[in-house]
């Protein structure tokens, strides 16, 4: 036996990509609210407010805020020990600097946890997932500015008063490090509601929304331990494994320096404290981080008690040839000995592995992947004579994945608490905006264009995934 008899075995989801219902119970509008339909090399556009004639994906999504029951009950039937969702914030403060928190919206989350817990699912819930109250955006510039740092604290402990007997996992701010890349506007958007101004030093602003984050975050860990000392609150990154190109010396200073960017968040939030090389990099480059007396002691204080990541694919670089690679993320060069996904993410179980043991070695503290997957073209027309969409190239994903993973468990001894796939059912993608890049066990009858009749439908790795779990990984 390799997994652990408590291992927890899931899926996970974010609110603004399934729940729908943007303006209903109360809710406010969120940075995912302006943000339209893109695809595969088409950003999506974020534009001014809410546009007539645009399409929003994450208006409506897939109206998981009416059919959560029935959705959760199909987990429960895969034998899901484990949900991972996000709690809107918009929900519960509707432009974010309210001072007192809308009943309606921390009634939907009661509800939707207590269903959770009636099914024995384990909930993990992240606070922040790329969907700040627009408000803040627009009138704070995100989290550039210090008084956000605040409302968040308090959206955090609202939450934490809130379910602290139904939610012991938490994760502060999803994917954090994906801003580390100054180049792509979309991130600094997504992760921190903040965008960069004409001729202003991109790497300096970061350092600052990173460090109000950072405090954000930390502030938060130490309100929830005093909250319910058994809250269990992580930090979240995507670990994309960066690889050198060639034996070139080089390239190994050139990949280092690529997977600090990376680390430097980490860094912080599982130390206590900002790491040697960024101190160095400020002092080299003048920098000057505005800080509170005390937010170094509060960074000392608010360390993570886990590290959560999500792992798609690794990343490729070399110290002489620049990216030509096509992904609209830039996820580095070629790799010639891995596949690719249709939308260019390059499909590496053995990088999981290695992320795995990179984590373990460097915190040694116990780790969730809250996000694997595939998102694959998937249609009416792919349905088999028993009515079924045959996912079989997702089946091979999952099964190469957990495989390598099991190996990180018991050839390698890492700590690993559970184990959530990405979008269990079909959903809104956050990088495209589209419906029709599907994660999904479960399919939902809805096109990019927002047409179709919403219904559920389980695919073929539906089963495959249950007896995965049924077997506690065994029966691959
Ligand atoms: P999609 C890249 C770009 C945007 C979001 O991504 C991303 C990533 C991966 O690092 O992050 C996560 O939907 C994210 C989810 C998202 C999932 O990856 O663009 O936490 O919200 O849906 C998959 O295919």
């Amino acid at each position: 036996m390799s997994f652990s008899n408590g291992f927890l075995w899931g899926g996970a989801v974010a609110a603004h990509q399934l729940e729908g219902a943007w303006q209903e119970g109360g809710k406010g509008v969120s940075v995912a609210d302006v943000m339209t339909v893109g695809g595969y090399g088409k950003p999506r556009e974020i534009t001014d407010g809410v546009l007539e004639g645009k399409i929003y994906p994450n208006h409506d999504a897939i109206d998981f805020y009416h059919h959560y029951k029935e959705d959760l009950a199909l987990m429960a039937e895969m034998g899901f020990k484990a949900f991972r969702t996000s709690i809107a914030w918009t929900r519960i403060f509707p432009k974010g600097d309210e001072a007192e928190p809308n009943e309606e919206g921390l009634k939907f989350y009661d509800d939707l946890f207590d269903e959770m817990r009636r099914l024995g699912i384990e909930p993990v819930v992240t606070l922040c997932h790329f969907e700040l109250p627009y408000h803040l955006v627009t009138e704070y510039g995100g989290f550039r500015n210090r008084k956000v740092v605040d409302f968040f604290v308090k959206f955090a402990t609202t939450c934490f008063e809130r379910y602290k007997d139904k939610v012991k996992y938490w994760m502060t701010f999803n994917e954090i490090n994906n801003q580390r890349n100054t180049d792509v506007p979309f991130f600094a958007v997504t992760n921190s509601g903040f965008t960069y101004k004409e001729g202003e030093d991109r790497k300096l602003v970061l350092y600052q929304v990173a460090h109000n984050e950072f405090v954000a975050s930390a502030k938060a860990v130490i309100a929830g331990h005093k909250i319910n000392p058994k809250f269990q609150i992580g930090c979240m990154l995507n670990i994309g494994p960066v690889y050198t190109e060639s034996c070139r010396p080089a390239d190994a200073i050139t990949a280092m320096k690529e997977m600090d960017k990376t680390w430097f968040f980490s860094d912080v939030q599982c130390r206590g404290h900002y790491p040697t090389y960024v101190l160095k990099e400020w002092e080299n480059k003048g920098y000057k981080i505005q800080m509170e007396d005390n937010d170094l002691e509060v960074l000392a204080q608010g360390k993570v008690d886990y590290f959560a990541f999500s792992y798609y694919q690794t990343v490729v670089v070399s110290s002489v040839k620049k990216n030509e690679d096509g992904d609209e993320f830039s996820n580095g060069l070629d790799n010639p000995y891995v596949e690719k996904s249709d939308w260019g993410w390059k499909i590496d179980p053995v990088g999981l592995r290695y992320a795995l043991n990179l984590v373990q070695e460097r915190y040694e503290l116990p780790m969730m992947i809250v996000e694997n997957g595939i998102g694959l073209h998937e249609t009416e027309a792919d349905k088999q004579e028993d009515g079924m969409i045959h996912d079989d190239a997702r089946i091979a994903y999952f099964r190469a994945h957990i495989s390598e993973m099991k190996k990180a468990v018991e050839e390698d001894g890492v700590d690993l608490l559970g184990y959530l796939t990405w979008g269990p059912i079909d959903l809104v993608s956050a990088g495209t905006g589209e419906m029709e890049k599907r994660y999904g066990f479960i399919y939902v009858d809805k096109n990019n264009k927002g047409e179709g009749t919403l219904r559920r439908e389980k695919k073929k790795s539906f089963f495959w995934y249950k007896d995965v779990i049924a077997s506690n990984g065994e029966k691959l």
